[in-house]
């Protein structure tokens, strides 16, 4: 496969101001007419890109012609004029479509796909986010089986035709890039609502599903009025269109897509109800339909140039779903939830071999570059940037970036201007993030000098990534505290901005011994390595005024002790200090329970594993178990308490009673570690008399882990309680997947062999293959089998789902970080793959990079 490089971008040699598409819809065949208007901006042939089609007809201003040619898919043709009306036709199998991208069959619905490259698999198009149309769409199909007829934009006309058929106009003003085209025909039933913005326009609101499951759409509905409030209210961006369309689909290659006025959703964020759905379902609904929501804006009026400017739309629009959530919620809790999402994918992922920076500098398979850097590191940039300048400031930059771009095709320089424009600040030197991979690592350290001042030494470096041996500083904004650890005061607060590789700061005058809090609220997206005591973290963790750096405090006590443990099986003072921490939380009325969960929650076995030089799977999990255990039983009564705590209460759907039942969660897999006498029979009976699913489900959680019979009774009372609901099944493939017990990787083989299982669906592949995979125990464990298990299954899916499976990949790209034999048996599964012929190109790109 080529590689595709951001310095060899050049602007469209023809653009298309109009589109009109006609689509004969059915399942096993469906006809596509385009009639383009086309207009030259350069001296070259049309190239219309297609992917798997093959002409019916071409015309060129109304006279049909032969006058074409095929090069690699795309459809190539010489045409005198400037401007010229050109017209295809192809036919399209939806039902043998398994990539799920382009026009496919989901259930008894058709639906689309675009972004970013699928459009060339309905039509022969400039199919690149900088050619933008508007686009005029009739759909036809037969009534009975598609009664509904969606498309971006306006519904301009509709009625019935011979034979049973019927059509539907839609007409969307805006122009847009091919990536944010959707149509969809189906038997579909409607939540309707409706939205009155800001200048007193009504907007139709409608969420389209399957009509048994419309009672479970109303949480989505509700985020979505949510949503377009806070867009006005925070960034003062109304809704364009009178028409906002969301549609559910079971088999979808991830969480949603922003097509304009027409938004397709996996199933997964938008169905939703207490007895389905835990509580953090029901979170990731908000933030799913708020991001693609706020994809208005940011990516739709405003859209990217080209594909390499990814970010521009994805890490802003995912720091704007981080403000609306932490709006809704708690934003500490928030914070911690976003940092250890961070942490756990787009560290790992910048500190290997698939690595690249916000902004890439060149691609195979674009689809592979839909990653936690060009989203959550992506968004940790715009929250430095927001950092730096403060709220108003921002909304300034922001203002004037939507006011420059709108209707255009931006890059992510575009919008760094418009930020030190509008928001009056220099972002020279902090560019150098976009264009840099690897998370920088700072050490921080405090030092007195004789006059009673305490100044910091801070020095940056960041570790070589594939293609870029040396790295340069970049800007690092620090919230930087003191604290007096006599009085508990604190003592200032200050916005730290290390831009060398070397700088020290003064922090002020401290009489006493004070203690250092640093990156605040993760103010920046680096590995801190401070020189902090077990007494200073202790400090920290029962004092700190800032609640993510006491939850970072708690986290580095225990991390302390896991690494001291694994290393010399001995965990010194941290684990006492980890113990008391959480008992003193434990104890803490101030604090809520949300926050408390998650301060309690022990670092992921994974992230323990990051931490260390070579990952012991085995070692890091008996280190993590015994600690578990011991907080488990320093503080038995706690949990007893915190796990019965209003369990008797019905279902509510307030932060108060999530606060609780998170707590709940975690104290019975404190009790069940702690091997308390009756831990497994208080899981099972939480499990049977749960009215929702998260105390249901994190009973289960707690249990598949553990040799107690109550397990087998729990997972097969699960199956038969849920097993006519997908998206609920998927939690039993994927919390078995997940388990720590030592026949893991058998249960999964079995599994993978079950009549539910399948690997066309998306959602059940990722949650047993998925789930597999990010099982670090279970996927190490004898260090063979499991890497063949999943690269066997990865081939399987790559036959049907390239994308899907290319994002299995990472887990055995982490070779490096493993003993020799494992590095080896991981690395023999690479080379297989590779040698595999037919491979698709996402795979060969992830497996190729994977290797070296
Ligand atoms: N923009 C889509 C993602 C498309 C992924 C294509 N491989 C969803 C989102 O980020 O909102
Ligand atoms: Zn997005």
């Amino acid at each position: 496969p080529k590689t595709i490089r951001r310095e060899d971008y050049r602007q469209p040699d023809w653009i298309v101001p109009d589109v009109a598409l006609d689509f004969d819809l059915g399942a096993e065949r469906t006809v596509v007419r385009a009639r383009l208007e086309v207009r030259r901006q350069a001296p070259a042939p049309l190239v219309l890109d297609g992917d798997g089609l093959v002409p019916v007809a071409v015309r060129v201003d109304g006279q049909a012609t032969e006058a074409w040619r095929l090069d690699g898919g795309a459809l190539v043709l010489d045409l005198p004029g400037d401007a010229h009306v050109v017209e295809t036709e192809v036919a399209l199998s939806p039902q043998t479509n398994t990539q799920l991208m382009g026009l496919y069959a989901s259930g008894g619905l058709l639906c689309t796909q675009c972004e970013a490259e699928g459009f060339r698999r309905i039509t022969f198009f400039p199919d690149r986010p900088d050619v933008l149309s508007r686009y005029r769409v009739r759909l036809v199909a037969d009534k009975a089986r598609y009664p509904v007829l969606l498309s971006n934009g306006d519904l301009v006309g509709s009625g019935d035709l011979d034979d049973g058929r019927h059509f539907a106009e839609w007409h969307d003003p805006f122009p847009k890039p091919s990536y944010l085209f959707a149509a969809v025909a189906g038997d579909l039933a409607e939540r309707r609502d409706s939205f009155t913005t800001a200048s007193g326009r009504t907007v139709q609101l409608g969420i389209w599903t399957r009509a048994e499951d419309r009672p479970r759409t109303a949480h989505a509905m509700e985020s979505l009025k949510l949503s377009m409030a806070w867009d006005e209210r925070v960034y003062g961006r109304e809704y364009d269109l009178g028409i906002f369309n969301i549609v559910a689909v079971n088999d979808f290659n991830f969480g949603a897509m922003e097509n304009k006025g027409l938004n397709i959703f996996n199933t997964r964020y938008i169905l939703a109800d207490p007895d389905e759905a835990t509580d953090s379902d029901y979170d990731g609904i908000a933030a799913v339909v708020a991001h693609e929501y706020f994809h208005n804006w940011s990516g739709n009026r405003v859209t990217c140039r080209d594909w390499f400017q990814l970010s521009l739309k994805e890490g802003f629009t995912v720091f704007r779903d981080q403000g609306f959530s932490a709006d809704l919620g708690s934003p500490a809790v928030r914070r911690i939830e976003d940092v250890r999402a961070l942490r756990a994918t787009q560290f790992p992922e910048d500190a290997g071999p698939l690595a690249h920076p916000v902004r890439p500098e060149s691609y195979m398979e674009i689809s592979n570059f839909y990653t936690a850097t060009i989203y959550n590191k992506g968004a940790e940039l715009i929250r430095m940037i927001h950092t730096l300048v403060g709220p108003g400031r921002f909304r300034q930059g922001s203002d004037l970036y939507f006011e420059r771009h709108d209707g255009e095709a931006a890059t992510c320089e575009d919008f760094v201007v418009a930020m030190e424009v509008g928001a009056q600040v220099d972002l020279t030197a902090f560019r150098r993030w976009y264009g840099q991979a690897g998370t920088p690592r700072v050490e921080a350290r405090i030092a007195r000098v004789e006059d009673g001042t305490v100044s910091l030494a801070l020095r940056q470096s960041t570790p070589p990534t594939p293609g870029q041996p040396d790295k340069s500083p970049v800007p690092i904004p620090l919230r930087t505290a003191l604290f007096d650890r006599a009085s508990g005061a604190r003592l200032a607060e200050q916005l730290v901005l290390l831009e060398d590789a070397e700088a020290t700061v003064a922090l002020g005058r401290a009489p006493g011994d004070v203690a250092l809090s640093i990156n605040r609220g993760f103010s920046a997206p680096i590995v801190l390595v401070a020189d902090r005591a077990t007494d200073e973290l202790a400090f920290l963790a029962a004092h700190d005024d800032d609640p993510f750096a006491r939850y970072e405090a708690v986290q580095g006590l225990m991390l302390e002790a896991l690494v001291d443990r694994v290393a010399s099986g001995d965990a010194g003072g941290a684990a006492d200090a980890a113990v008391d921490a959480v008992g003193a939380m434990l104890a803490d009325p101030a604090l809520d329970d949300a926050f408390v969960a998650e301060a309690a929650l022990l670092p992921s076995e994974s992230f323990i594993g990051d931490q260390m030089l070579v990952v012991e799977p085995l070692a890091i999990h008996d280190a993590r178990e015994w600690l578990r255990a011991r907080i488990g039983r320093a503080h038995l009564a706690a949990w007893r308490e915190r796990q019965e705590r209003g369990a008797n209460q019905p279902f509510a759907y307030t932060p108060e009673a999530k606060g609780r039942r998170r707590l709940r969660g975690v104290a019975l897999a404190y009790l069940l570690a702690a091997r308390d006498t009756d831990a497994a029979a208080r899981a099972l009976d939480q499990f049977q008399r749960a009215d929702n699913m998260t105390d249901r489900f994190s009973a289960l959680s707690a249990l598949v882990g553990s040799d107690a019979a109550e397990r087998e009774t729990a997972l097969d009372a699960f199956r038969v309680r849920h097993g006519g609901s997908p998206l609920v099944l998927d939690k039993w493939f994927g919390v078995q997947a997940g388990s720590s017990r030592s026949d893991t990787l058998e249960t999964v083989v079995r599994l993978s062999r079950d009549p539910d299982f399948t690997l066309a669906n998306p959602n059940r592949a990722r949650a047993l293959i998925g789930g597999f995979g990010a099982n670090q125990l279970a996927l190490h464990d004898d260090g063979g089998a499991g890497y063949r298990f999943l690269a066997d299954q990865i081939l399987q899916l790559d036959r049907l789902n390239p994308q899907t499976a290319a994002r299995l990949v990472p887990p055995l790209g982490r070779w490096r970080r493993f003993g020799e034999a494992r590095a080896a048996a991981m690395r023999a599964q690479l080379e297989r793959m590779l040698r595999t012929p037919g491979l698709s190109r996402d795979l060969y790109e992830q497996v190729f990079r994977s290797i070296d």
